[in-house]
């Protein structure tokens, strides 16, 4: 549970992507899909929940875009309204509502919300200097001026911070600065702005997220909140909360609705997050509800799921202006993700470093599914992962095809063959051995364990567990051997495949919040008609159903049809941004080819792998060389967790002397790449290599 009551209804929304651009797997795995998956298994629980989302159609990343492009932000933000849409639905990300920040609807909304804010003494109005751009007769904020890093020289940071340090910085820190839309050099000419003093709010927010207590009543888990999300929040207030400007002096955004303020509009920050409030009025308006239930309601949990770089508006800045406004509901969750690389390198708009979920559903019509399950499996949601071509393959042939696939291919195949497509009849409880009594109660467990897994935003488990559920059905079906015994004892049988579609039918449900087109193909097949959490059973499946049609569910992938994938990616570095490559490690001293002989690398598969209890970096692997089964402690446990690592062939130092590290006696190496961006990745050997095969 994220919230100390039980909420009566739960309002979910995913950060509003900036209509700039194309949407990629990274996005989708970061603020979409854990919603997606989240609020599915609510709806299946029957539970009230909305979700809402839009495009966050103002901010200089648009202006700038469209000044690219010679053409107007509003042609922008319509060409990626339309487009971000299809990439969702593309994906059956299924929003209750997708709303836009361009709206007239919206802009009266954030007016109004600013008035109040306004009345309620919530800024301090100063008139600084600021840089403006006399070509273009506009001043410049943040993204408009870039410079020279006073950190780390980098040549192209921006006024509010450097892409290349990560240094936050304000636009007079730059050294040469130089406006982005005539390359001008500015003049400093002083401006009035609206300015948050986040400082006065530092005392409550730090008891409303380490506590998770406001205004002395408890108000949610804190406990439940992700430590990252929860460390980065700290360290913010540990740093204390600076002033931030809510105005700026642009032409394209939310006006800013006060006399003589004519020439500047809302801080993008300011207006998109109530975008979320404007989504949920015209949500409720379609749907004869009433919105303030959900906004100023104690019995509503808030949740906003996000990218870790949107961290402090959701958990600060926002719950700020929702407390000045008053009124108002805060965040109970903001149960935000990590990054997701690609390929070895940060996923890149300008350096076509991505996967544009547009040009993915062109090459895999029917993909929806599949790239939703690689990407739950590589959830970043407690540190940063990466998405490879090479794991999407193998994680659908190996997982979805040869285990889900199979298993339920095998029960159709065998009730056809059997029964005509009949479900047999329900067995006698005395028939019942106990290796059928045994799935009979892993069955019936497993709905509330994949629940609370989901409940507590741990997808990657939670899909596993689902899976798992294939996994039992299959590894009964490969111990009982139903084709075989049919010969001698088919009564035995019968109890068999009844179980058996029993799993099927289960899997329809429990598969549902993650891979919701293949669970509706079992749901259907298997005559189940609706997906509902409390159907589960070991009887789901009524006897005498007649199976329909159900075909093939996943096709294998091709090695040609990554590498074609493979073959679409941009640029890897950033080499062309910047000369120096001064990431890529210097050649070592020379060695001799006898030190090198004297190792014996091979290649080894991990069947088992554990984290070492007390440590934080180190797991223990039981690998198998092909000569014999050893364990080997591995310092990887900050970038790997244990099920990313069982299953791989690795390369093995295997003659390294045995060493005694924490307890465990460590019988080898696995050799592992550190990349340029600091991470590490294991070295796979190729198809057709094996375990024990030679390494020279
Ligand atoms: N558009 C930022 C982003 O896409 C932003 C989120 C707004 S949520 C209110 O990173
Ligand atoms: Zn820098």
């Amino acid at each position: 549970m994220n919230s100390i009551r039980t909420p009566k209804r739960r309002l979910i929304t995913s950060a509003l992507p900036y209509a700039n651009g194309p949407i990629h797997i990274g996005h989708i795995a970061g603020a979409y899909l854990p919603a997606d998956i989240y609020v599915r298994y609510l709806r299946s629980m029957c539970e009230d929940v909305v979700w809402v989302c839009g495009s966050d159609e103002h901010g200089a990343a648009i202006t700038l875009r469209a000044k690219k492009d010679g053409t107007t932000p509003q042609e922008i933000v319509d060409k990626y309204h339309v487009e971000m849409q299809e990439a969702f639905s593309g994906l059956d990300i299924s929003f209750d509502h997708y709303s836009r920040t361009s709206s007239k609807k919206h802009h009266k909304v954030a007016q109004e919300f600013f008035l109040q804010l306004l009345k309620n003494d919530s800024f301090e109005v100063k008139t600084q200097d600021q840089y403006f751009d006399e070509e273009a007769d506009q001043f410049l904020a943040d993204r408009y001026i870039t410079g020279t890093c006073p950190k780390c020289n980098a040549s192209d940071a921006y006024g509010d911070q450097c892409e290349k340090c990560g240094a936050t910085l304000s636009p007079t820190d730059l050294i040469n600065p130089k406006s982005t839309l005539s390359g001008a050099k500015p003049i400093l000419k002083p401006t009035t702005l609206w300015y948050l003093p986040m400082g006065r709010h530092e005392d409550w927010l730090r008891d409303y997220i380490e506590n998770g207590m406001l205004d002395g009543i408890p108000h949610h888990n804190a406990k439940a909140w992700k430590s990252h999300v929860v460390g980065q929040c700290k360290s913010w207030i540990d740093g204390g909360l600076q002033s931030r400007a809510m105005t700026r002096d642009l032409k394209w955004g939310v006006p800013v609705p006060i006399e003589g303020a004519e020439g500047k509009v809302l801080y993008v920050w300011l207006d998109a997050p109530i975008g979320y409030i404007t989504a949920t009025m015209e949500w409720a308006e379609k749907n004869g509800q009433d919105w303030k239930d959900w906004w100023q309601n104690s019995d509503t949990d808030l949740l906003h799921f996000i990218g870790k770089d949107n961290i402090v508006f959701h958990c600060l800045i926002f719950p700020i202006l929702l407390k000045q406004h008053g009124g108002y509901i805060l965040p109970s969750q903001v149960p935000a993700n990590e990054f997701m690389n690609l390929e070895g390198a940060k996923i890149s708009t300008s350096r076509n470093w991505a996967v544009w979920v547009s040009e993915y559903l062109e090459s895999f019509p029917e993909g929806s599914d599949t790239m939703r399950y690689v990407l739950a499996s590589l959830m970043p949601e407690q540190r940063d992962s990466e998405f490879t071509w090479l794991d999407y393959k193998d994680r659908i042939n190996n997982e979805l095809a040869d285990v889900l696939g199979n298993f339920v291919n095998r029960i159709v195949v065998l009730t056809r063959k059997y029964y005509n497509g009949s479900v047999p009849k329900t067995p006698a409880p005395s028939s019942l051995n106990n290796v059928d009594k045994a799935l009979i109660e892993s069955l019936s467990k497993a709905p509330a364990k994949i629940g609370d897994l989901i409940s507590r935003h741990r997808f990657r488990e939670a899909q596993l567990e689902a899976m798992n559920v294939a996994r039992l059905g299959n590894k009964y079906l490969t111990e009982e051997e139903p084709w075989k015994v049919q010969k001698t004892n088919p009564e035995r049988v019968k109890t068999i495949m009844y179980l058996a579609c029993q799993v099927v039918g289960n899997l329809g449900i429990v598969l549902e919040p993650f891979l919701p087109r293949t669970a509706e193909k079992l749901r259907v097949s298997f005559g189940i008609p609706q997906a509902k959490w409390s159907d589960t059973s070991p009887n789901i499946v009524n006897p005498d159903t007649i199976l329909g049609d159900l075909p093939i569910l996943f096709t294998k992938i091709e090695t040609e049809t990554i590498e074609a994938e493979i073959a679409k990616l941009g640029s890897k570095d950033d080499a062309s941004d910047n000369e120096n490559n001064s990431n890529i490690m210097p050649i070592k001293d020379s060695t001799t080819f006898d030190n090198f002989t004297a190792m014996d690398l091979r290649v080894a598969t991990v069947t088992e792998c554990i984290p070492i209890k007390k440590t934080k970096k180190l797991l223990q692997l039981t690998v198998d060389t092909g000569l014999d089964t050893r364990t080997v402690v591995s310092g990887i446990a900050e970038h790997f967790s244990p099920e990313d690592v069982i299953g791989r062939k690795v390369v093995l130092l295997a003659n390294l002397a045995p060493r005694n590290i924490r307890g465990v006696e460590s019988q080898g190496m696995i050799l592992m790449a550190s990349t340029s961006d600091g991470g590490l990745r294991f070295i796979t050997p190729e198809e057709g290599v094996n375990s024990g095969d030679v390494i020279s």
